[in-house]
């Protein structure tokens, strides 16, 4: 806009709750999976790193510590290639190394599997009590995740069984767009799927790249922090919580909008989706 146009131009450029009609009611919940649906990175994802990586003659170890580091980087195939870059180069510059990166995640991806499949990580708090209210109520679901689909299915298999195909409406997962999270690609791609404006849905992450690329989608978002991401500053997501809460195990709200009862529910997701149109309007 130019410096001089006048403020009330600003003003009616802007979508308003009255011209959005129906959008602005709730109309889908997109869902983050690794850190949200499941403390699947520590025990899960970066044990089956260190797994493939041992099995194919490497001695690289990720600590949980240094795991929490690399997961700036998102997308397995991408942290694979971001630490040999910066610890073993020589790997990178063979002639078949992409071949070789691509077989070294795909040995991953199938330890990754066999662990979800033996019961080694489970759902957080809250997650299949919210899925389940949400799905009664119609609300449409979908997943954004930079996770590959065959790792997503088996988590999905696990723990929803005949469900796991028919749960989510729209799932975006791994390499459907070029650029991962932080960039608001795989949620846009989720919305055009939908057919919906970003201010009927609402997000829910676990990191700052996951809300960095729904907020850059214009998806208010909700996020339950786990340990890799307790101390990160998550100013701009709608509501910051422990996780989704249970019954009897009460959520906590570290910051944004409070959280009226225990545990995040359908009427709460709604209140905060109402909240989020006001402020966007404001
Ligand atoms: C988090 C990630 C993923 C996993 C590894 O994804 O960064 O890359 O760590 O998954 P989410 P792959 O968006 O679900 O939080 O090895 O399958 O890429
Ligand atoms: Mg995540």
């Amino acid at each position: 806009m130019h410096a001089d146009q006048p403020a009330e131009r600003t003003m009616i450029s802007r979508p308003c709750t009255a011209t959005l009609g129906q959008s602005v009611v709730l109309q889908a919940a997109i869902f983050d999976v690794d850190g949200t649906l499941a403390g699947s990175e520590r025990d899960g994802h970066r044990v089956a790193f260190n797994r493939a990586f041992a099995q194919s003659g490497l001695d690289w170890e990720w600590s949980v510590a240094t795991y929490g580091e690399l997961l700036a980087v998102t997308g397995g195939k991408e942290r694979i290639r971001h630490f040999a870059a910066q610890h073993a180069p020589q790997w990178l510059q063979r002639p078949a190394s992409e071949a070789w990166l691509t077989g070294l995640h795909r040995l991953k991806s199938e330890i990754y599997a066999q662990l979800v499949g033996a019961g080694r990580i489970a759902l957080r708090p809250g997650v299949a009590r919210l899925l389940g209210e949400l799905r009664r109520a119609g609300v449409r679901l979908a997943i954004a995740t930079t996770t590959t689909p065959s790792s997503l299915h088996s988590l999905l298999l696990t723990h929803f069984g005949d469900q796991a195909e028919s749960l989510f409406e729209v799932i975006g997962a791994g390499d459907v767009v070029a650029d991962k999270k932080p960039a608001p690609d795989i949620y846009r791609w989720v919305l055009r799927q939908m057919n919906l404006p970003p201010q009927a849905c609402l997000a829910v992450e676990d990191s700052l790249p996951g809300l960095r690329a729904a907020t850059a989608a214009g998806i208010p978002t909700v996020i339950t922090v786990n340990a890799y991401s307790a101390d990160d500053d998550f100013a701009g997501a709608l509501s910051v919580l422990s996780d989704l809460g249970e019954p009897g195990a009460p959520a906590r709200r570290l910051a944004g909008a409070p959280l009226a009862g225990e545990c995040v529910d359908l009427a709460q997701l709604r209140l905060w989706q109402r909240k989020a149109v006001v402020d966007m309007n404001h």
